[in-house]
């Protein structure tokens, strides 16, 4: 092969452009490479170098034909999100993907690692397209609030039909190369070198003298589709997407696809493109895309800290913690032995992961086939000296602090040196969990959520000698199990129980000052979670919070306002819908409001001489929403949380915040700070101490600031 200098076309100075495109020739082919680390993402360098190449292309005798591929060992994982919102320098993705189909020579898209929303566009309007069978191919933009924009909704449909092409752009799921090559995105699979296998290719459509392929002319794949599908995604979705604006739009577009001419159809597309692009729940959503990498960055975890993946686990008790726990690491392929003390409890615990599994199996979310793979990574086991060589342990018994602290005496005799020794506690304090092991540096708060199989979130706290290394190391873990993690501090509730107590504080309140139980979970859900407060009290069981309170009683302080409204309703007996009845009343899982409890409530009110008042649907979202706000503030304020956009990321993968609201951090400052400090300031002179003002909210509005990141 002779391979010329590299020859980079841009010329523009470093600071300004920091991709590039380059051109070179190697065995009569245009190798064009794009070139903007870690992901190629599509900036104003790539756009316009790959418009530049294409005219190069067409100019350059020596060649016949192109490969287009990407540096870093990836194509192209979309636009730069980081520019969405600004203006954008010319040319456009459009521009730049017209000359590639009007190229008279033929391209070749060279595809491996991710390739993704602008980066599939632009492999779309290559003439012919190689991949390695491990790339990742998708448009995954519905995740971002927007939708294709570069012709991804017209020309995704015209290679694999409009039914296949609705599924992958309303689900965002990539599929894999193989994948690819059945559904028709991809032409041949390369298997080894992917340029000297698309260098090939080329060649090869050449001494054929093949046609070139345009996916903007095919047609026989969309001709005939069939109308209904349109309306039917619609009415299978329409609850999951309630509030949302991108799936509709792509809707749209698709049925444009198969239904009009390539150029009208586009034009379609690019309209309601900028509908999305224009809309909030874009900003709120891809501010949770930089929040939930934010997140994973530690200030005192040095950056170059690459742990190996884990390779082994241990999970101590077989309850439902536990065996959720257990299910994420085989899940994600690594081996994990459970540890109880008794037989029967182990049985018990395996039984209830099989059940689950059998449930996905039977709903179509797990093969048969990976649910036996998945059970044989799940090994169980009575003594402790079979766990002592794994990487890491977590301990998810019952939360009591004997209990926890009597295990993890144990795991230090036997766990071998290095492991990282979590703890699932949800209350406790880590530190004295810690401190009675001789390597309190090596123990970290691992909070999952129920159920731990699916549930993102994983609240990991540091204790006060916690080292930074296993701090690195858990995240790494976490995100290795498919996990979204977030660090939090060593203080009551942590960060997300801490504004749960708040929250919740605050909407038994409301029922004594007016509300009922369904005003507020309704309110709540108009908002957009997808359950309210009350019920999801009524799913998690009443008692345990219940009891909690009883031993809690002793150290209350009496001149704070208290409601007794949850205490009444478990003295009934009324433990949630395990009972059949709590704050509802319940068939099996289907809730009804309960006369009952509206009186008990009415009662409460009469017996603490507070009047009921008409309580509206804002005011309950403002003053939930602002205790929330303010007790996340405090969080920053105290360094429980790095940052606040880590309390939005606990927030919307641990609580059922929704996402395209972004997290009530987000929340406050798109409605802006002063206003949400003057609710709070209100709410202070009203209800008292509770609502005293957080000192962080204060200095940002006093400075005239409107952001969290202005707090200094
Ligand atoms: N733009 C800008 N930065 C990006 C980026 C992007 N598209 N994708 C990733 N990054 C950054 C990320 O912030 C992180 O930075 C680093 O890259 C590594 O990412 C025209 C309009 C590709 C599967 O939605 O899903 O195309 O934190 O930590 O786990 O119609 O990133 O290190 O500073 O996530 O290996 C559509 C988004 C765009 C893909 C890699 N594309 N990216 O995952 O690493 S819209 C997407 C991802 C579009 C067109 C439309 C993932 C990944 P930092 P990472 P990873």
């Amino acid at each position: 092969m002779q391979t010329p200098p590299a020859g980079t076309l841009r010329a523009a100075p470093e600071e300004i452009l920091v991709s590039t495109v380059d051109y070179r020739v190697i065995d009569g082919v245009a190798v064009i490479t794009l070139n903007n680390p870690p992901v190629n993402a599509i900036d104003q360098g790539i756009r316009a170098g790959l418009l530049e190449s294409v005219g190069r292309l067409a100019a350059d005798d020596s060649v016949k034909s192109a490969v287009l591929i990407g540096a870093n060992d990836t194509f192209v994982a979309g636009a730069d999100i980081k520019e969405f919102g600004k203006p954008l320098p010319p040319p456009t993705t459009i521009e730049s993907l017209s000359a590639m189909e009007a190229s008279p020579k033929p391209i070749v898209a060279a595809l491996a690692g991710n390739t993704l929303g602008g980066g599939l566009e632009i492999a779309l309007a290559a003439h012919w397209r190689v991949a390695v069978a491990k790339a990742k191919l998708g448009l995954p933009e519905v995740s971002l609030g927007i939708m294709p924009g570069a012709g991804g909704t017209q020309r995704l449909p015209r290679l694999v039909g409009g039914a296949k092409a609705l599924d992958m752009i309303l689900s965002g799921t990539p599929v894999n190369g193989t994948k690819a090559l059945e559904l028709g995105i991809v032409d041949e699979l390369v298997d080894g070198d992917l340029l000297a296998g698309a260098i090939a290719f080329a060649r090869k459509i050449v001494a054929e003298g093949r046609p070139l392929r345009v996916t903007s002319q095919l047609q026989d794949k969309v001709a005939n589709t069939d109308p209904a599908i349109f309306a039917d995604a619609i009415k299978k979705n329409e609850k999951k997407w309630k509030g949302l604006l991108s799936p509709y739009k792509i809707v749209e577009a698709v049925q444009a696809a198969c239904t009009l001419p390539f150029a009208e159809g586009a034009a379609l597309e690019l309209k309601v493109y900028r509908e999305t692009q224009a809309s909030p729940q874009r900003k709120a959503l891809t501010y949770m895309f930089f929040a939930e990498r934010e997140a994973a960055k530690i200030p005192d975890v040095p950056r170059d800290l690459k742990p190996a993946p884990v390779k082994s686990a241990a999970v101590i008790g077989a309850g439902t913690m536990g065996g959720g726990i257990a299910m994420s690491f085989a899940n994600a392929g690594i081996p994990v032995k459970i540890l109880e003390l008794k037989q029967e409890a182990l049985d018990a615990g395996l039984a209830r992961i099989k059940g689950n599994y059998a449930t996905s199996v039977s709903r179509g979310s797990t093969t048969q086939a990976q649910m036996d793979e998945r059970l044989g990574r799940i090994s169980t086991t009575t003594d402790y000296a079979q766990i002592g060589d794994a990487d890491i342990v977590v301990e998810a018994v019952f939360e009591n602090m004997e209990i926890k602290q009597g295990v993890f005496k144990t795991l230090d005799g036997v766990m071998k040196q290095g492991a990282i020794l979590g703890t699932n506690t949800s209350t406790l304090d880590i530190d004295q969990i810690a401190n009675v092991t001789k390597r309190p540096q090596d123990v970290i708060g691992m909070h999952f959520f129920s159920p731990a199989n699916v549930m993102k979130l994983v609240e990991n706290v540091r204790g006060a000698k916690t080292s930074p290394e296993i701090i690195g190391r858990t995240m790494a873990v976490s995100k290795q199990i498919g996990k979204v993690p977030v660090l939090a501090g060593n203080c009551d509730g942590f960060i997300g129980n801490r504004i749960l107590a708040a929250y919740g504080r605050e909407c038994d309140f409301l029922l004594e000052e007016g509300a009922t139980p369904w005003q507020i979970d309704t309110a709540l859900q108009g908002f957009g979670f997808p359950m309210g407060l009350f019920l999801m009290r009524d799913m998690a069981g009443l008692d345990v919070g219940w009891r909690i309170r009883q031993y809690r009683e002793q150290f209350r302080d009496k001149n704070q306002r208290y409601s007794p409204v949850g205490d009444r309703i478990c003295e009934l007996g009324r433990y949630g819908q395990k009972t059949g009845a709590g704050y509802y009343k319940y068939e099996g899982r289907n809730a009804t409001p309960d006369p009952e409890i509206e009186a008990l409530i009415v009662k409460v009110s009469a017996d603490l001489g507070i009047e009921r008042r008409k309580v509206s649907d804002e005011e309950i979202v403002w003053r939930v929403l602002s205790v929330m706000v303010n007790e996340g503030a405090k969080i920053v304020g105290e360094g429980i949380a790095i940052r606040a956009s880590d309390i939005d990321v606990t927030y919307v993968f641990g609580y059922g915040f929704p996402r395209h609201q972004g997290g009530p951090m987000f929340w406050a400052e798109q409605q802006g700070l002063d206003k949400v400090l003057a609710k709070i300031r209100a709410y202070h002179a009203e209800q008292g101490d509770n609502w005293k003002p957080a000192e962080l909210l204060e200095k940002i509005v006093a400075a005239g600031k409107s952001s969290w990141k202005d707090a200094v």
